[in-house]
């Protein structure tokens, strides 16, 4: 079984070897304003991440790796964490699925929207009309997004590239540690584990005329082990844990528990991951499924989710103060 590797020299590697984002700073003074705002009032916080990394193959970047996901999980997730009483922190990839107009994927607005009589001439807002077929439900759905941009629950912060994430990441740690154990880390986005170091890099734009590439890249700091050992010791911490081959996915998921002695792990297939997974924590294992009921119902399995994970984050809260 891998070790984790030690935290200082994580943090070395990742000063030397990731570009520091130049707005890094600015970010996790909000992050930790947001925090103790919302702690004063008595409400938790939870850092949601979401979305795929682009990793680049040359410093001035013309090719990059990138994955699968679209940042569902994580939009959806945040929505139903404000649902039950928290603050969000979405650290998502730019241009990922984002809360609320998420329910809205591929519907370009000008098409969901005509004005009344059709000539446009007043061009008056209170003469425009929504197509309710493709925007179903955009009264509700706005309601709710103006009460959580009123309430100032959520503070989304951008990230594209490993590098922007990794620091990102640390930053968002160490400004909810000051909130103690009524933060929570809900790591859904799929982070590369592979990159090539800056050193590495080449500088421009690799030629096709140089014949077949190949590439040989280093493996990415464990940044679980930090954020629970040093970073953000005292928070509620859940990662995740994506699979293809289902017969892997337990033995993995404790595998990660275990490792990095944190509180929960969500592990899901890549293929079922919308109707499926399963919590993972050291004491147990529930297992959590929609039914057909629930997909005709519209049900998402980020509700159960994140209503199995609060609980636990109930129980932990309960647990420290006893
Ligand atoms: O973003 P999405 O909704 O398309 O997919 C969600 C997910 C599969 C990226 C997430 O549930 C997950 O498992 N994230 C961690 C992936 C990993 O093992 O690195």
């Amino acid at each position: 079984m891998a070790e984790p590797r030690v935290s200082s020299s994580i943090d070395g590697t990742l000063a030397e070897e990731f570009a520091v984002p130049s707005h890094v700073e600015e970010v996790k003074e909000k992050m930790a304003a947001f925090a103790g705002l919302h702690a004063a009032a008595g409400r938790r916080v939870v850092l949601v991440t979401s979305g795929g990394t682009k990793v680049p193959l040359e410093s001035r970047t013309v090719r990059f790796l990138d994955n699968f996901s679209s940042g569902r999980r994580g939009a959806a997730s945040a929505e139903y964490f404000m649902d039950s009483g928290y603050a969000v922190v979405f650290l998502h990839r730019h241009r990922s699925l984002y809360p609320y107009a998420r329910m809205f994927p591929g519907t370009d607005l000008l098409d969901g929207l005509r004005l009344r009589g059709g000539d446009g001439a007043a061009g008056d807002p209170a003469d425009v009309l929504v197509d309710r077929r493709l925007l179903p439900n955009v009264g509700k759905v706005l309601r709710r997004y103006q009460e959580v941009k009123d309430g100032k629950l959520l503070l989304p912060v951008e990230f594209s590239t490993l590098s922007e994430y990794l620091h990102l990441l640390k930053a968002a740690a160490q400004a909810l540690s000051t909130i103690g154990a009524t933060a929570m880390f809900y790591l859904a986005a799929a982070v590369s584990d592979f990159y090539i170091p800056a050193s590495e890099m080449p500088e421009h734009k690799i030629q096709s005329s140089n014949g077949p590439l190949q590439l040989s890249m280093k493996m990415v700091p464990k940044i679980l082990s930090p954020l629970v050992k040093d970073w953000a010791p005292q928070a509620f911490v859940t990662s995740f844990k994506l699979e293809t081959d289902a017969a892997i996915l337990l033995e993995r998921a404790r595998r990660a528990l275990d490792t990095y002695r944190h509180q929960a792990v969500v592990a899901n297939v890549l293929d079922s991951r919308r109707g499926h997974v399963v919590v993972v924590t050291p004491g147990s294992q529930a297992e959590l499924l929609l039914s057909d009921d629930d997909v005709k119902n519209q049900v998402e399995i980020e509700q159960r989710i994140v209503s199995n994970l609060t609980s636990a984050h109930d129980r932990f809260i309960s647990g420290q103060a006893g």
